[in-house]
């Protein structure tokens, strides 16, 4: 028997909303695919590699590595946002990142994404081949990022953080963490596209840790389903934050890695399709297995 909106013997096929990203060399399809962003920072004092990839060698064969384990972003940071970490200038955070992304762009098609709060850093980064501007700062702390971003026509990642990295862990506060976060969202994005933005080109990122204590990561973590504007992807960084160790009791690095895939697998689950990881392999290999479940009758 066949309704009116059935067909024979089997569910109808749920629609899946569009769901696109742009970057000038690529417009990302995200409404069944999620993507990795895999981490890349050149840091003397990263909390999360301690600097070992400060040297370009040693950055470029991490950056071959994730790309080998299924990366589809490389996201390149040459500041520390760590709580505490202290301000670099634009020359010294330019000095670590343009080598990189060169090198990495005369090798690799996939997209690159810089990492930064200067215009003067986002500007050289795209003139040696980025194509993505992730700014933890919303494109708040520069007034020039905005414009710059819509001349460019990059793909842009707005973060939400509460205060700036050197004092932003000492006493945030909010009303409703996810009523705040979800009214930034709005606010940036009619901002931006005022600014000259193209709106496909926005993202947004709730900023896990930046601003936050563990309740207030919790409930972000909640909410991932209901933060994002309508018809724009949430980006997610959890990959080995401290909200972790400050759940599990797990202060060594490498013991975070299985509770990010945790909650990477719960955040795909509640939509967001784009994550940011230290390691590659083993949150790739989650998204596979999900898409795979959901997917298969589809
Ligand atoms: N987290 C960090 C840096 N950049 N960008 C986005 N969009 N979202 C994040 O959650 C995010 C980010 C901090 O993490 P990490 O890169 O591991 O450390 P460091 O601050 O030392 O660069």
């Amino acid at each position: 028997m066949m309704g009116k909106l059935g067909r024979p013997g089997g569910a109808r096929k749920p629609s899946v909303p569009a769901m696109i990203w742009k970057t000038p060399r690529a417009t990302l399809d995200l409404s069944r695919h999620a993507r990795v962003m895999g981490i890349l920072n050149v840091t003397p004092d990263s909390f999360s590699d301690g600097g070992r990839h400060s040297r370009l060698e040693s950055a470029l064969e991490h950056a071959r590595c994730m790309i080998a384990e299924g990366a589809d972003i490389i996201d390149i940071g040459g500041e520390s946002t760590r709580p505490g970490a202290q301000p670099v200038t634009a020359e010294e955070e330019t000095a670590r990142v343009f080598p990189v992304i060169r090198a990495l762009r005369d090798e690799w098609n996939g997209l690159i994404s810089i990492d930064t709060m200067k215009a003067g850093v986002a500007l050289a980064a795209l003139g040696a081949g980025a194509d993505i501007v992730n700014d933890v700062s919303g494109l708040r702390a520069d007034p020039h990022m905005a414009g710059l971003c819509a001349t460019a026509g990059c793909g842009v990642v707005v973060m939400h953080m509460l205060g700036e990295p050197r004092t932003m862990q000492l006493a945030p506060h909010y009303g409703d963490v996810v009523a705040d976060v979800r009214a930034f969202f709005h606010e940036r994005m009619e901002t931006l596209i005022a600014a000259g933005i193209d709106p496909d080109a926005l993202c947004f990122d709730p900023g896990i840790g930046f601003g936050k204590k563990l309740d207030h990561n919790l409930a972000l973590l909640r909410a991932l389903d209901c933060l994002a504007p309508r018809g724009r992807p949430l980006l997610l960084g959890a990959s080995r934050k401290s909200f972790i160790a400050s759940l599990l009791e797990k202060g060594d690095l490498a013991l975070r890695h299985w509770p990010t895939v945790a909650i990477t697998a719960l955040a795909r689950e509640k939509g967001v399709m784009l994550h940011r990881v230290h390691d590659v392999r083993a949150v790739r290999e989650a998204l596979r297995m999900i898409e795979a479940v959901a997917h298969r009758s589809l």
